[in-house]
């Protein structure tokens, strides 16, 4: 009977697999914690792209994608196993390197998109064994980085143009049959390899899943692999790519999509960082990724230091990349900037590691990162550019200064003093660094920076009346607003969260203290408009039109010159009539039932390019080639039913339509089945 019992409660635990994507936001600030405080990585590219270095036949300009880009067959590719003897590879230079550059993690591809092993799998012959070379690398820098204290990450492509079950097939593989491939199979073989690099070698700080973006990926997939690899490691980060709800190179997880741990922008920064989200910016320090030896086009040490400050500065990581050569070593150019880098980090590495974001909106002269010290704060300030009159003005702060000195030397306190709401900080002539020199500025309390508040304008029309949030996070100040353009002064309105508009306004509005301003004015204009009439019409049905197109588009078409090669109705707007997976078209055609006068937002996330018509008038525009973008635009609509065209088309890659509507009274949604009607 115990058995009995025993093997039951063994079933109900095993079926009851764990959901790591839910945990509580202390769990997971413990388990990213030093990712967040390392904030900057080494990205290491390496395969057997590395041998022909970016070169095949008269073209110079392949990396890492070099069998798609030059479209080498699969037989010729491999060939490249028996060539990879990367002869001076030694891990513990590797990671030494990377140390003394002040970088805290490695990220290294255990496998590209070309399918090839850096590692020895049993599940495959595609693999760092059957070179020449055949020693398993990952398992030689794994035990280096255990060494000098460095952790270890993978990079894993979740696409495989190699493996007989991976689908899809390149478009111009037509020798490559895909009869009998089994994409589940694939899944398993992904799995089961991911089992191998997350039990041979140790503890793994990172998964970078990349590849995601081929219709044969979904969330659901993404959120089994999420689970699976935190069953195996359940304190290991995972990167969003292991969803499919990425927006393209910028990085940020869709609304509503799976986003794993965080956002990786590529080979480009955000503006204002990725607001609410963990996030790393991974990038080249040439154009390649893998060993190209005619790029030498380097960014210079200070394009790459003045980067990583500006990353820190927004909250996030740096991910610099470095593409060895077939024989297992550095590019030279890539040795140089690390060395350099090194130096910088040496003195100043304080103000990269364990910071947060800055509080300014915008310093003229560089950037600021900023530690809280208990009660009080700690900022550093990044200086690219050297005050000429020895006087460094910190805008906008109301904090009572401690105490301040440059990092290359805190024994010399530097002079400070107040004018109005800045502080001044008396610096030597010369700048100590050319590149960054960093002053720290120590004061009392948390920050109190002159940012203005921030007035909510979304949606900047209406139709009777409007509430308008007007917000700011800092304490002890109240808000004040004028409807007139004029600038908000204590006599002004005290703004309660929000206001409410019940005609066109030039909203202006500034935070103040005990009867003074301690901000700037922000503004922002909402304009009162009329609502479109709807239609009388009749014989109308729950549904939509759709008539579905084929050809070879850079942009929409004009549908109504082309005959449809099918159409019909559907419940809702959907790609699911179509025949063809690349090069088609859609317009949805009918009416959306509209609940209430007032200003409506529409959305559509397309790739590629969408518009949505109300009646004649074109309210998003969200035409080209491109991923997944979303786009917005605003109407005036009464109650009642109006016409609605949707038009899409799709070129190559990826495909999505999703249309979303929203109000000043309804929260953002998608079109539901409800809203649409079409005439019988
Ligand atoms: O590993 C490096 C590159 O090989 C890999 N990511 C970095 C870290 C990389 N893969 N693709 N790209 C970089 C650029 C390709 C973008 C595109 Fe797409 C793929 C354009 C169309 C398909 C992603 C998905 C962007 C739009 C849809």
């Amino acid at each position: 009977m115990k058995k009995v019992l025993f093997f039951l409660l063994f079933i109900v635990i095993t079926l009851h697999a764990q959901d790591f994507t839910k945990e509580t936001k202390q769990q997971r600030d413990t388990r990213i914690k030093w990712w967040r405080d390392a904030r900057f990585g080494l990205f290491i590219h390496w395969g057997l792209y590395a041998i022909p270095a970016g070169e095949w036949k008269d073209k110079t300009d392949y990396g890492e994608w070099i069998r798609t880009s030059a479209q080498i067959p699969l037989e010729e590719y491999d060939k490249f196993v028996n060539q990879f003897n990367p002869v001076k590879f030694n891990a513990e230079d590797w990671v030494k390197m990377a140390k003394d550059a002040g970088m805290k993690y490695i990220v290294i591809t255990s496998k590209h998109h070309d399918g090839f092993n850096l590692f020895d799998s049993k599940e495959t012959n595609f693999d760092v064994m059957s070179t020449p070379f055949h020693r398993d690398i990952l398992k030689e820098l794994s035990d280096a980085c255990r060494k000098y204290g460095m952790k270890m990450c993978w990079y894993h492509s979740i696409m495989d143009w190699h493996h007989p079950d991976y689908l899809p097939r390149r478009e111009w593989e037509k020798t490559r049959s895909s009869e009998g491939a089994d994409y589940n199979r694939y899944f398993q073989y992904l799995k089961a390899e991911l089992k191998e690099l997350l039990t041979n070698y140790g503890e793994i700080g990172v998964l970078w899943f990349d590849g995601e973006w081929e219709n044969t990926w979904n969330t659901k997939y993404g959120i089994e692999l999420y689970n699976y690899v935190r069953s195996l490691q359940p304190n290991i980060i995972i990167n969003n790519r292991v969803g499919a709800g990425r927006n393209d190179m910028e990085g940020s997880t869709k609304e509503g999509e799976f986003g794993g741990d965080f956002g990786t922008p590529e080979q480009q920064i955000p503006a204002t960082g990725l607001p609410g989200v963990d996030w790393e910016t991974c990038m080249t320090m040439n154009d390649h990724w893998g060993y190209n030896k005619n790029d030498k086009n380097w960014k210079s040490t200070k394009e790459i230091l003045q980067m990583l400050a500006d990353i820190a500065s927004k909250g996030g990581n740096y991910l610099l990349n470095i593409g060895p050569t077939s024989e297992g070593v550095f590019p030279q150019e890539s040795i140089d900037r690390l060395k350099a880098i090194g130096e910088w980090m040496k003195v100043n590495g304080e103000s990269i590691y364990g910071t947060q974001a800055s509080p300014f909106l915008k310093l003229d002269w560089g950037r600021c990162t900023k530690k809280s010290l208990g009660k009080n704060t700690r900022l550093y300030l990044h200086v690219f550019n050297w005050p000429n009159d020895g006087k460094l003005i910190v805008p906008g702060i109301f904090n009572k200064v401690k105490k301040s000195y440059l990092l290359s030397n805190p024994k010399k306190k530097l002079l400070t003093e107040r004018k109005e709401d800045a502080v001044v900080i008396s610096v030597p002539a010369q700048a100590p660094d050319i590149i960054n020199s960093v002053i720290v500025l120590d004061v009392t309390g948390k920050e109190d920076i002159n940012n203005p508040p921030v007035i909510d304008n979304s949606l900047d029309q209406f139709i009777d009346k409007i509430n308008v949030p007007i917000k700011t996070d800092r304490k002890n100040v109240v808000i004040r607003y004028t409807l007139d353009g004029s600038t908000p002064t204590i006599k002004s309105q005290i703004v309660k969260s929000s206001i409410q508009l019940t005609d066109c306004a030039l909203v202006s509005a500034r935070c103040f203290r005990n009867g003074v301003p301690v901000s700037g004015t922000v503004q922002a204009t909402f304009t009162k408009v009329f609502p479109i009439k709807s239609e009388k019409v009749e014989n109308l049905s729950n549904g939509i039109k759709y008539f579905y197109y084929e050809g070879n588009w850079d942009s929409l078409p004009d549908f109504s010159s082309l005959t449809p090669k099918k159409e019909g109705t559907l419940s809702n707007y959907s790609l699911s009539q179509k025949v063809e997976n690349e090069y088609f078209g859609f317009e949805f055609v009918g009416y959306i039932k509209i609940p209430e006068d007032e200003v409506y937002a529409f959305y559509t996330d397309s790739d590629d390019g969408s518009k949505l018509f109300i009646g004649d008038q074109l309210v998003v525009d969200n035409n080209g080639l491109h991923g997944v973008v979303q786009k917005k635009g605003l109407i005036p609509l009464a109650t009642g039913y109006h016409p609605i065209r949707i038009s899409y088309f799709n070129k190559t890659g990826g495909l999505e339509l999703k249309v979303f509507i929203e109000s000043n009274s309804m929260k953002k949604q998608l079109i539901t089945d409800e809203m649409l009607f079409y005439v019988k």
